[in-house]
């Protein structure tokens, strides 16, 4: 059946190659004064605003002022604001190319942009500009802002940081290509029915995305499947060659990332698959008009949608499809646009890949099928290359997250790649019995092909016998990839791991998100700041300025009632003031340990309900939650049931007397963030100690004022170091702790049968107290946390629960707290992307901003 849809056996991808045919080329001789012109962007003025934007709104989206949509006009207001990059773009891109600078290509299978009118606005220097000039059309700014979709290409952390690197290169005029896939739809919508997490499709594409340029004559073709044969060229070499079973075309589409407001614009490249011949007449005029487009909703399947996983890899067929098929786009894309004299030996000079995780990882054994069975290089100089072209970021410490492929799908998809994949693992292990003699069990360890539980490629050790550099993605986590995940080629290769840990960008998470801080800190310290974040050390001494920290409070207040005002418009909830905002925001998963967190709730709740402590006693907080789970992962689906049924109990309990407040606004995603984050006043970071990788939320909260509750785990070790133990409420069982009681051997039952508190928590959610009596409801969480509990909540929650009581004891200070809040916003400079970016240029990349 399958086969009948693939398409014939065109030429193969590299002899369909189309390179440069489509420029205008040689006799291209233009006379017109204008068409000599350098691009130039419209005129920086309210009136010139105007008029690009009212031709925009008649000849582009061809409709009156009067009659225009806000659709209508929000499409036109991106364009209008592309029209004052574009210029820049061209002439980076022109700069790039010509002065065969080294570029940056960001690879990354996902891209969490958010919505990209505010950043737009910000980096042209437009703001002030557009908004008088559409107030001068009768349009408030905010409802243009507010029509945005934003493109959800990401699950949370690793698409996120993706988005912040590329902004930062841009900022740091570093020429850079992120590239990437255009999922048709995004991160699913969550929405909560009952309290349940039901997934809606992301049709983010729907009213149109005006921040992206399609370019069809780009377009590259990608194989698949088929097999291979071995035949003896000319010169007598004996090569092999990939006869591919079918293939699909891969469209690009441009996106802007533009500097803020240095006059740079780099280049986000995503791809989209469809049919080489998207509809097949002869089947057609068979009258089988379903089959006669098959070919092209079965190519269009590869990049329909985003898997919403991320920590435990599906193996599904079509994720591999993904992998490959962007990756095989941007290395032909990269071949194509930068290496115009086809001399690719210069690879290494114009480009370092970064492998942003394992998901791109196949484009090792791609670049090396190209550079031998295309461009005939020889292994070993083929090898070379590719060896100086790649370094992998690995994101995770979870084993499971790490992606294996199995050589029988390998094998059937993409048959070439899988046997380079055996010469590189080959040609490696040989290496590695040389250096350890008669040390086979290291041999087979070390191997990048495992057998068990069936043979499969572990495409992180591929990564890292590719890569010229592994790094982590903090001090901690990296260190553990040293002892731990990756030991024996730690050992084997000391110089090729080191750490870059993680950063957000100041434009959107402070600047954007947070106008009220970003002004009172540019009065203070004047501009610069924004691209130099560590200047905000300067704010340390006036943390003892009683005005100022009045200033940084009335602030955080002005952000609370925003973000009130934003929930009681978008979920009718109501919530009382001067409540201490506890938030806790990022996927569900049991290791970042949502469930601490409840039992914090619970445990609080029943004292009051008990009577063991009297509401006015207990410091007012409201919990905020935001947080999707992998619609497959069933144990975080039901916390999250479990948190929304705390939530309507203890909000409707009189005996509470509104001084707990639970809100779990449904689909949190960047737009939310930015809203929840500037409120926040206490940071939950509270993931068991050698689990989350870094983490980059508690960068933002605390970059905004909020203070940290965390366990030594990922970059909370480097945010406590800057900010100050007496400003950062640590808890928890360390890494090694851990390590030790995991191996000692860990009975949660033990925790709560000695912890009355604990006891007393766990027995109110069996008993059906949230679930209207029904015990049986919530058991299956209640035993998994009381006889596995593989992420400790039970052993920490003593510790967790004296820290929340020092949280409660020093917020009763609200001097002292923001002072702790105005030190934790100086000392948390470090944390900017833009830093992460030097470190991977000083230590990994060796580029530099485009002269
Ligand atoms: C489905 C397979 C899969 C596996 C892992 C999909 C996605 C992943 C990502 C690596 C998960 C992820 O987002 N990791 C997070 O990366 C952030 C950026 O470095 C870190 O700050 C977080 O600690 C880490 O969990």
């Amino acid at each position: 059946m399958l086969d009948a849809v693939k398409p014939e056996t065109p030429v193969t991808a590299d002899e369909a190659q189309t390179s440069e045919s489509h420029h205008v080329g040689p006799s291209f001789q233009p006379t017109h004064p204008l068409a000599l012109a350098p691009v130039t962007s419209p005129p920086h003025t309210v009136d010139g605003f105007v008029k690009e934007f009212l031709a925009e709104l008649n000849t582009n989206a061809g409709v009156t002022l009067s009659r225009s949509t806000v659709n209508d006009q929000y499409l036109s207001l991106a364009r209008t604001v592309r029209h004052y990059l574009s210029a820049r773009w061209l002439e980076n891109t022109r700069k790039a190319r010509e002065t065969k600078a080294k570029m940056v290509g960001y690879l990354s299978a996902e891209f969490l942009l958010g919505r990209q009118l505010g950043n737009a606005l910000l980096a042209s220097d437009l703001e002030e500009i557009a908004e008088q000039a559409l107030a001068a059309c009768g349009i408030d700014i905010a409802t243009l802002r507010a029509q945005e979709v934003e493109p959800g290409l990401g699950n949370g952390g690793l698409g996120r940081l993706a988005a912040c690197f590329i902004d930062s290169l841009a900022t740091m005029g570093v020429p850079c290509i992120g590239y990437g896939i255009r999922y048709e739809y995004g991160i699913f919508r969550q929405t909560f029915v009952d309290g349940r997490q039901v997934e809606q499709p992301d049709s983010w594409l729907t009213l149109g995305s005006p921040w992206e340029f399609p370019h069809p004559e780009h377009a590259v073709q990608v194989d698949f499947g088929g097999h291979t044969e071995t035949y003896v060229d000319a010169d007598g070499t004996s090569r092999s060659r990939w006869i591919p079973a079918w293939n699909v075309l891969g469209m690009p589409y441009n996106y802007m990332v533009p500097g803020y407001q240095n006059g740079q614009v780099n280049t986000l490249r995503l791809w989209s698959a469809q049919a080489t011949q998207a509809f097949d007449l002869p089947t057609f005029n068979s009258g089988d008009y379903a089959d006669a487009v098959r070919a092209q909703t079965f190519a269009e399947n590869i990049t329909k949608v985003l898997y919403p996983e991320d920590s435990t890899p599906q193996g599904k067929e079509l994720r591999l499809q993904q992998q490959y098929f962007f990756v095989a786009c941007s290395i032909r894309d990269f071949l194509d646009r930068f290496i115009l004299d086809g001399d690719v030996t210069t690879l290494p000079e114009r480009v370092i890949f970064q492998l942003n995780d394992t998901h791109p990882v196949i484009a090792v054994p791609e670049l090396m099928r190209v550079l031998v069975d295309i461009e005939k290089l020889d292994w070993d100089e083929a090898w070379a290359i590719t060896q100086k072209c790649f370094a992998y970021t690995c994101h995770t410490l979870l084993p499971e997250a790490l992606e294996v492929w199995s050589t029988e799908l390998l094998g059937r998809l993409l048959p070439r790649h899988l046997e380079i994949i055996y010469r590189i693992n080959d040609e490696f292990l040989a290496e590695v019995r040389a250096a350890y003699p008669n040390d086979e069990l290291r041999a087979r360890q070390m191997s990048i092909i495992g057998e068990y539980p069936e043979r499969a490629v572990r495409m992180a050790y591929l990564a890292t016998v590719a890569g010229s550099k592994v790094n982590g993605v903090a001090e901690l986590h990296s260190q553990l990839l040293r002892d731990k995940v990756l030991h024996d080629f730690s050992e084997y290769w000391p110089e090729k791991f080191t750490n870059v840990t993680n950063g957000v960008t100041p434009r959107r998470f402070i600047r954007l998100a947070n106008p009220g801080l970003s002004e009172l800190i540019t009065e203070t310290l004047g501009t610069g700041w924004l691209t130099d974040l560590e200047r905000l050390e300067e704010l340390e001494p006036y943390a003892e300025d009683a005005g100022f920290r009045d200033s940084f409070v009335a602030i955080k207040e002005a952000n609370k009632a925003k973000l009130y005002r934003l929930l009681q418009a978008r979920d009718g909830v109501v919530l009382p003031e001067h409540h201490l905002l506890d938030v806790m925001v990022k996927r569900l998963h049991e290791y970042k340990r949502q469930s601490l967190k409840l039992l914090h709730i619970v445990s609080t709740y029943e004292q009051i309900i008990t009577g063991k402590v009297a509401a006015d006693e207990v410091t007012p907080r409201t919990f905020v939650f935001g947080a999707k789970a992998a619609p497959g992962y069933r144990i975080a689906k039901e916390t999250i049931h479990l948190i929304n049924s705390v939530a309507q109990v203890v909000n409707s309990d009189p005996l509470v007397k509104d001084v707990l407040k639970v809100v779990f606004p449904a689909n949190y995603n960047v737009t939310l963030a930015e809203t929840l984050i500037p409120a926040a006043d206490l940071s939950e970071q509270i993931s068991l100690a050698g689990k989350e990788a870094s983490g980059t939320g508690n960068m933002k909260l605390a970059l905004n004022g909020a203070l940290t509750i965390g366990t030594d785990d990922g970059a909370n070790v480097e945010i406590r170091k800057l900010v100050g133990d007496e400003h950062f409420f640590l808890f928890g069982l360390t890494e090694p702790e851990v390590a030790e009681l995991q191996a000692k051997g860990y009975h949660a039952h033990e925790y709560y049968e000695s912890n009355p508190q604990l006891k007393a928590t766990l027995d109110l959610i069996a008993s059906g107290h949230f679930s209207g009596g029904d015990r049986g409801l919530f058991e299956p969480l209640v035993s998994n946390l009381l006889y596995d509990d593989r992420f400790m909540a039970l052993a920490d929650f003593e510790s967790y629960l004296d820290a929340q009581a020092k949280v409660d004891a020093s917020y009763v200070d609200q001097d002292a707290w923001a002072r702790s809040a105005v030190l934790n916003v100086a000392r948390s400079g470090f944390f900017s992307s833009d830093r992460s970016m030097r470190d991977y240029i000083d230590r990994i990349w060796h580029t530099h901003p485009l002269r």
